[in-house]
């Protein structure tokens, strides 16, 4: 089933210079990139992106490093988009991200581990919704 994902590349990510690194492995899997922006989220949106996180305890820590430069966002759209990307970004955790996975290949600690993807339909158009209009998305 055709579906579309939010995918965001973290500041860490932006700071390395690893943009173009990420993008060309969506883009060799055949998945489509339907949008894309850069932005640099201040407190409220980046609560509002990890409102299920509130209370724990590295909350904190996530919103300053998530507000401490710039991202990038983008939708990406293809056969099963959501999983699909979820195991080519790797587990959470990258110390057990598998090597050939992003995080497996590019970082080590949280939460500075390069890259988020949804992890369901739900929070695919919860994201989604949260940075870009419908008209900023470019469907086939
Ligand atoms: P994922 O990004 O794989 O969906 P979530 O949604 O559980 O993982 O966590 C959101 C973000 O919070 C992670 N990308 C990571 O940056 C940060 N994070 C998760 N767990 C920890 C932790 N134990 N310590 C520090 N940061 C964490």
């Amino acid at each position: 089933m055709k579906e579309r994902t939010f995918v965001a590349l973290k500041p860490d990510a932006v700071r390395r210079k690893l943009i173009g690194k990420i993008i060309e492995r969506f883009e060799n899997k055949g998945l489509e990139i339907i949008a894309m922006k850069m932005v640099k989220l201040d407190r409220e949106m980046a609560e509002k992106y990890y409102e299920e996180h509130k209370g724990k305890e590295f909350y904190e820590r996530l919103i300053n490093f998530m507000t401490s430069g710039r991202i990038v966002v983008m939708v990406i759209e293809g056969e099963n988009a959501i999983s699909v990307v979820r195991k080519m970004i790797g587990k959470t955790n990258p110390a057990e991200a598998e090597p050939g996975t992003i995080r497996g290949d590019f970082a080590l600690t949280t939460p500075d581990n390069v890259i988020h993807a949804s992890d369901s339909k739900e929070s695919a158009e919860r994201e989604i919704k949260l940075f870009f209009k419908e008209d900023e998305i470019f469907s086939e």
